[in-house]
C-alpha cells in the first residue's frame, strides 16, 4: 500500500526518456528526494519483453534498496511479476476491474483520469489514487489531451477523496501553485530526466511542493 505522502514527488520513467543511464538517473532522483517512482517503459525505444523486464528489474532494485514505491505503468503482468507495489492504468488500458482481479492484495491501483466524470468512476471501481492531467502542455507524451489547467485539477479534487497526483508540464516554477490547488504531489518525467544533474532537480522540485 502507498500513502499520501509517497505521492509528494512521483517520478516517471522508461528508456526513452533520456540517453543517460537510468539507473544512475534513478539513484540521482532517489537522492534529491523523490518519494515514488513509475517505471514507464514506451515509444520508440521500447524494449522486448526480456529486456524490458531486465531493465524493470534493475530499477526496482534501486528503489528497494532505498525504500522508494515502485509503480509499474500499464503492465500488470510485469508488475506482479517485478514484485512492484502496484501499477498505474491508463483510460485506453486494461480496465482497472480486470486489473483487480489479478494483482495481490497489497498492490496499489493508480488511473490517470483527465475529467470528473473518469475521476469518479475511477474512485467508485476502487482505485487507491488518481493522475490529473495534463495540467499543462507537455511534449513527453505524443497523444496527450488539451491542458486542463488548475481549474481542471479543482473540479476533480472537489468531487473525490482518493489523493491525486498532477501531472504534464510540471516544474519548480509552477509545482507550488498546483499544491495550493489541492493535489497530494507532482508526478514528471522530463524536468527530472531532461535536466543536466537529476539529483539537483529533485531537490528544487522538492522544495517546491512542500506548501
Ligand atoms: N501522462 P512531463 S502527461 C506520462 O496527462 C504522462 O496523463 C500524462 O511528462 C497525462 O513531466 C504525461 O515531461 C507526460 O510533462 C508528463
Amino acid at each position: 500500500m502507498i500513502n499520501k505522502e509517497d505521492l509528494q514527488l512521483y517520478f516517471i520513467m522508461g528508456s526513452n526518456n533520456t540517453e543517460k543511464n537510468l539507473v544512475q538517473v534513478l539513484q540521482q532522483a532517489i537522492n534529491g528526494g523523490i518519494t515514488l517512482f513509475q517505471f514507464r517503459e514506451k515509444g520508440l525505444a521500447a524494449k522486448t519483453d526480456g529486456e524490458k523486464r531486465d531493465l524493470g528489474l534493475k530499477l526496482r532494485d534501486v528503489c528497494k534498496e532505498n525504500n522508494i514505491p515502485f509503480i509499474v505503468n500499464d503492465d500488470t503482468d510485469l508488475a506482479i511479476a517485478l514484485k512492484a507495489d502496484g501499477v498505474h492504468i491508463g483510460q485506453n488500458d486494461e480496465s482497472i476491474l480486470e486489473v483487480k482481479k489479478r494483482i495481490p492484495e497489497h498492490f496499489c491501483v493508480g488511473v490517470s483520469v483527465s475529467t470528473v466524470e473518469e475521476a469518479i468512476l475511477a474512485e467508485n471501481q476502487g482505485a487507491d489514487y488518481l493522475g490529473v492531467g495534463p495540467i499543462f502542455a507537455t511534449t513527453t507524451k505524443k497523444d496527450a489531451l488539451d491542458p486542463i489547467g488548475t481549474q481542471g485539477l479543482r473540479a476533480i479534487k472537489e468531487k473525490v477523496t482518493i489523493p491525486i497526483v498532477a501531472i504534464g508540464g510540471i516544474s519548480n516554477k509552477n509545482a507550488r501553485e498546483i499544491m495550493k490547488a489541492g493535489a497530494a504531489g507532482i508526478a514528471v518525467i522530463s524536468a527530472i530526466c531532461q535536466v543536466k544533474n537529476s539529483q539537483t532537480a529533485a531537490l528544487e522540485l522538492k522544495k517546491a511542493t512542500n506548501l
